[in-house]
């Protein structure tokens, strides 16, 4: 593809942080940044303690090398730029290279998912939305675990499952309301509804509201954030639990709730936990934390694995994990992150890899993702 205009500049997320825009030949793109972060992810900017100097440090960065490029190979780019992840930061090579891949499927007048499911060689199918619907830990708000999913287990209609989700979401005001004094009706930073109820209650109370609308369930401890000195902090409940007082706690949850997903329900260097606890729960483990989307961490035992390209920096390596989850027999769920944009370039990517979920939040600025797999759905209809 040929280069014949770009531009990068300074842009908010939605947590009002700075982020990279670039944008090629017209085509914009902005990386997304995460709240509760695995260790081992690698450094979205080059100074992480001075982040809008170095967002306006990469955007210069951005201009210079795109000036040069003319002509260009968008893969051959991300290599190149993906050796420098380390001094350049993740969000800065993939603001670059998704801008890259966008202008290149424009040039070959195809939608951008088609595009990256032929260039990477993958299996394309539009995933089942995976939405946060009640929240807290560190995305703030009342309950110790992270976040409260719900998603469709029956029919085949992005639409339908799509709206029923937006319905049950809108419900679950009202629900909370009822049962709930205290809530406000206020928001973390996924836009889930926050509140004061313990774990359990708000467990039952989900586990009713799904069964009534055929969903299936889930939740995201990150307990990661939880843990330190050896044991599980659960402060909103004041309960300290040991490595093994969590594993029957959540072995616990998973079977009086009929949990389907749980993801993260132990800190990211426990692999033999995650694989211990698969083994004694029906629902999928999937680890966030845990994997951090690079390939080689990937192993047998887990049900699944959380797939965020800013975690590892590049769209080829995040496909690399894809391919890896994919011959251990593993869910694949590309994930939004807190700190989101308007780009909706996961939505396309969550369907170019045929993801096993999507996950992607409910509300706020949530929805541009969700209206993306919305316009995806009714232009492969047209096409039929
Ligand atoms: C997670 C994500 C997205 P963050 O933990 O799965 O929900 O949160 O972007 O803060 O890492
Ligand atoms: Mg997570």
């Amino acid at each position: 593809m040929r280069v014949r205009s770009f531009s990068a500049r300074v842009v908010l997320n939605s947590k009002a942080e700075p982020t990279l825009e670039v944008c090629v030949n017209g085509h914009c793109s902005s990386p997304p940044s995460g709240t509760s972060r695995g260790s081992r992810e690698v450094k979205p900017w080059p100074d992480a303690e001075d982040t809008l100097s170095s967002v306006k440090e990469a955007a210069r960065f951005a201009s210079s090398f795109l000036k040069d490029l003319g002509d260009v190979d968008p893969l051959s780019a991300e290599r190149e730029l993906y050796e420098k992840v380390e001094e350049l930061g993740g969000n800065t090579v993939l603001a670059i290279s998704t801008a890259l891949y966008k202008a290149a499927a424009a040039e070959e007048g195809i939608p951008l998912h088609e595009y990256l499911s032929k260039l990477f060689s993958l299996e394309p199918r539009i995933p089942p939305p995976l939405e946060n619907v009640i929240g807290g830990g560190k995305h703030g708000g009342g309950s110790d675990i992270q976040e409260f999913l719900l998603f469709p287990k029956e029919g085949e209609n992005p639409e339908d499952w799509i709206f029923t989700l937006s319905e049950v979401y809108r419900e679950l005001k009202n629900v909370l309301g009822s049962a709930d004094p205290t809530f406000t009706g206020s928001l973390t930073l996924e836009s889930a509804w926050v509140t004061s109820l313990p774990t359990e209650r708000i467990l039952s109370l989900l586990r009713k509201v799904a069964d009534e609308h055929g969903l299936g369930m889930g939740v995201d401890v990150a307990a990661s954030d939880m843990y330190r000195e050896g044991a599980y902090h659960w402060e909103k409940e004041g309960i300290v639990r040991d490595r093994e007082a969590q594993m029957d706690y959540i072995e616990e949850l998973a079977n009086t709730y009929e949990l389907d997903y749980i993801e993260d329900p132990l800190h990211e260097d426990d692999v033999e936990g995650f694989q211990e606890l698969q083994k004694r729960v029906k629902g999928k483990i999937v680890g966030d934390d845990l994997f951090v989307t690079q390939a080689e961490r990937l192993v047998p035992g887990v049900g699944g694995v959380i797939i965020k390209y800013n975690q590892v920096g590049a769209i080829f390596r995040a496909v690399e994990a894809v391919k890896r989850a994919r011959e251990l027999g593993m869910w694949v769920v590309p994930s939004h992150r807190s700190g989101e944009t308007e780009d909706p370039f996961l939505s396309h990517f969550a369907v170019a890899v045929g993801g096993d979920l999507f996950k992607a939040g409910a509300a706020g600025i949530r929805i541009v993702k969700l209206n993306e797999v919305l316009r995806i759905y009714s232009s492969l209809r047209r096409r039929e």
